[in-house]
């Protein structure tokens, strides 16, 4: 079986509907064809300030609200990238291997240091994209299914397998991104020209799965369109229609095309009252299937600590074998 290996950080607390359907979805697909290890990249999140008891909570409910997604543990290695230190181990193996200008071209961290300031951006934040060159070049991962925001992360993965590889030997797999077309980027509902994402987005662009059902599906019934008003995707011109119809499409299963011909001559309020409902049916069990591995934490530590071993003697084989290509003395 091929291999695939995705993460997603535990900072927010409620993942939002573009992890959800960029990400998240796929990696329950995956499950069914793929060796599939999918983590939660603590390590990531501290590139930015945590309080210990938040990012201690927000990690468990990562995990439950993975678990609620339909991430079945006998079908995927499920674990915290801090149970695993081989994550930092390599990526500081992958930081001696990265030129600054390289790091320095992350389009992601221009954007997030331009909006933080020189002051409140750590050099970690800056290294982050060479710590995921380690996440998944550790597990000899095939395919990386995530957003089309981390495209430059996966290209940067394979320019430095490349370059350990041709130096040091044959090490490492290349990767290949797995980003869907329709849903690789979901966009603000207030702004459709912007990605949505829980540092950037408005409250009323941003979709929270767990928040409450009826908060959902008034931003969605709220959802910034255009002033024309016909139902048609064109995510140049009707960038705020395609984006509804894109998020109805996977919620419902049926094609653009064919919701383009079900709302022919219907009014914008339609899709939207609709949609808004989709909505609803989706995450009113997913709360609650959430709700429900919060409520068992001795289930989500075991889950946990197999993962963890799981993931351990994968990452543990790669690392030992990089280290001996680098030259380092074996440890007696
Ligand atoms: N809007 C989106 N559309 C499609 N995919 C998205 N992803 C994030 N936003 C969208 C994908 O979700 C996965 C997990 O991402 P993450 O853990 O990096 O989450 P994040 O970066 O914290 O999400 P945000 O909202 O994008 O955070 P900020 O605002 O901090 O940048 C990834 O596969 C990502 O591509």
């Amino acid at each position: 079986r091929p291999r695939v290996l995705s993460g997603i950080q535990p900072t927010a607390g409620s993942f939002h509907l573009g992890n959800y359907l960029g990400a998240v979805r796929q990696w329950v697909a995956l499950q069914e064809t793929h060796d599939a290890f999918y983590m939660v990249v603590d390590l990531h999140a501290i590139t930015v300030p945590q309080d210990p008891a938040a990012l201690r909570a927000n990690t468990r409910l990562a995990v439950a609200q993975l678990l609620a997604a339909g991430l079945d543990p006998d079908r995927c290695t499920l674990f915290v990238q801090s149970h695993v230190p081989e994550h930092a181990q390599l990526g500081w193996v992958m930081n001696c291997l990265t030129g600054f200008g390289e790091a320095s071209r992350m389009t992601q961290f221009k954007d997030k240091s331009s909006k933080q300031g020189s002051d409140r951006t750590t050099v970690g934040l800056f290294t982050y994209p060479v710590l995921q060159v380690a996440d998944i070049l550790l597990y000899q991962a095939n395919q990386v299914p995530v957003g089309e925001d981390q495209r430059q992360h996966i290209e940067l993965t394979r320019d430095l397998a490349e370059r350990f590889n041709s130096r040091l030997g044959e090490t490492f797999t290349l990767p290949e991104p797995y980003i869907l077309k329709e849903t690789g980027k979901i966009y603000d509902l207030q702004d459709p020209s912007v990605k949505m994402s829980k540092s950037a987005s408005t409250p009323k662009g941003l979709v929270n799965l767990l928040d409450d059902p009826k908060v959902t599906a008034k931003k969605v019934r709220s959802a910034v369109t255009d002033t024309d008003t016909v139902i048609r995707f064109d995510p140049v011109d009707k960038p705020g229609v395609s984006n509804l119809l894109s998020i109805s499409s996977t919620l419902t299963g049926k094609p653009v095309a064919e919701l383009e011909k079900e709302y022919e001559g219907k009014m914008y309020g339609a899709l939207k009252t609709d949609l808004a409902e989709q909505m609803v049916e989706f995450v009113t069990p997913f709360r609650s299937r959430t709700q429900g591995y919060l409520d068992d934490p001795e289930t989500l530590d075991s889950i946990l600590a197999k993962g963890a071993e799981k993931a351990r003697a994968v990452a543990a084989e790669t690392l030992a074998q990089a280290y001996d290509r680098i030259g380092f003395l074996p440890a007696k």
